[in-house]
């Protein structure tokens, strides 16, 4: 009984030792291919608007330039596994990203716009299974929720919530035809 001790936390210690080794390859393999890039020149100015970096075979970043000004104005990051991890657009041009997109197992799980790119959201939008099914509309002076509206699997509008008193409170409720014509229905 007594001598088993030893030998099992010298295994133990073995395990640890080699868990230790693949971490350092893995590592001396990161920085040793340290990645790559090729992309596309779309508009034919002799610059990349379109550029895909790489770790090894797998993808680890996407940059468009989708305006053409030089600067990076769409960015998709990828895990270690290559798995699509998240979004950031620049949608007005002006160099700041203002909307991100989480993903999770590859699929767009939270959104969120920030136009004024002041930290506080806007807009947060919310997927199931991929699909947007809400709009969270936040008021940007208070940061309190002022609307939101529900999307169905097409992406039409079928129902929305409103605070009309700026208390934080949802008090109307208006759904919408298939034409998307409203029809206010009080709370
Ligand atoms: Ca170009
Ligand atoms: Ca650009
Ligand atoms: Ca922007
Ligand atoms: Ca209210």
């Amino acid at each position: 009984m007594s001598d088993q001790q030893p030998l099992i936390s010298s295994q133990n210690v073995k395990f640890f030792l080699a868990g230790v080794v693949v971490a350092a390859i893995a590592l001396f393999l990161l920085y040793r291919f340290p990645g790559s890039s090729e992309g596309f020149d779309h508009n034919g100015d002799g610059n990349l608007d379109e550029i895909h970096t790489r770790q090894g075979d797998l993808i680890s970043k996407i940059e468009h330039d989708r305006n053409g000004d030089g600067n990076i104005d769409l960015l998709w990051n990828y895990g270690f596994d290559g798995v699509l991890e998240s979004m950031k657009a620049d949608n007005d041009f002006d160099g700041t990203f203002e909307q991100t997109v989480q993903y999770e197992r590859g699929i767009p799980a939270v959104g969120r716009i920030d136009s004024s790119a002041d930290g506080t959201r806007d807009v947060h939008n919310n997927y199931q299974n991929g699909v947007l099914t809400s709009s969270e509309l936040y008021d940007p002076f208070t940061n309190l929720r002022k609307k939101v509206i529900y999307f169905d699997a097409f992406g039409k509008v079928v129902e929305s919530e409103f605070d009309s008193t700026g208390d934080g409170r949802l008090d109307q409720k208006t759904e919408y035809d298939s034409f998307g014509d409203p029809h206010l229905s009080e709370k």
